[in-house]
């Protein structure tokens, strides 16, 4: 199989994080989106929505969305469980997962790509033509962003994971999209956010978060 990825970009991340976890490798297929490579007849022939990360089986099967390459690796490699393991506890990491998503991953998105001189005509991602980029929205996102941090640090304070007590899919996103939101918005962990950081120190030092 191969993986349509860009370094750089938090939801390609995920995938490789979670399959770094998995011990699951592939051929990953490297595009630049600044230059628009997600925008080429040719990348537009696998994903018409332009959008990474895209996983192509052998078979020639495309699956996009992070989240459903994710579960097809979990289906495919149920070792570790890194979706949850019964019905409770499938559904409460993918709430969480769904909160990190939800909170911190799509204001960091909407903070850099509102702000980053080479989507001023790119106001959202992928195939959807010119559309242009609202300033406004770039600080609406770093307000939003400091709202996630400290909600979160509030959750950590009695647990050791996003979850619960095990390492999940919640993780990574959040591992994501903190290190994008530090890097690409600018909106590094707040110093007053320990429980962020005491979590962010650990979940860095996994030989996946390389990834
Ligand atoms: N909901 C999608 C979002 C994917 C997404 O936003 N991908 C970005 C990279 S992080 C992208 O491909 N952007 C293309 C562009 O900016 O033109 C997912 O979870 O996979």
């Amino acid at each position: 199989m191969k993986l349509f990825d860009t370094n750089g970009a938090p939801n390609p991340r995920r995938v490789r994080i979670f399959m770094a976890e998995k011990g699951v490798d592939c051929e990953k297929v490297e595009l630049n989106i600044v230059k628009g490579d997600n925008l080429t007849d040719e990348f537009l022939s696998i994903n018409p929505r332009g959008m990474m990360p895209t996983l192509q089986l052998d078979d020639g099967t495309v699956i996009d969305e992070t989240v459903a390459i994710c579960r097809y690796i979990e289906e495919s490699h149920p070792e570790p469980a890194l979706m949850g393991t019964d019905a409770v506890s499938k559904a409460q990491v993918e709430s969480r997962q769904r909160h990190m998503e939800w909170d911190g991953l799509l204001p960091a998105m909407e903070a850099f790509r509102n702000s980053f001189p080479g989507f001023a005509s790119r106001g959202l991602g992928g195939n959807v033509g010119d559309v242009p980029a609202i300033n406004e929205l770039a600080e609406r996102g770093k307000a939003s962003l400091e709202r996630f941090y400290n909600r979160l640090n509030d959750e950590l304070s009695d647990q050791q994971y996003i979850a619960g007590d095990n390492f999940t899919i919640a993780d990574i996103t959040a591992l994501c999209t903190i290190d994008f939101a530090a890097g690409a918005a600018r909106m590094p962990i707040p110093d007053s956010c320990a429980n962020v950081r005491r979590w962010h120190e650990a979940v860095s030092a996994r030989d996946s978060a390389k990834a």
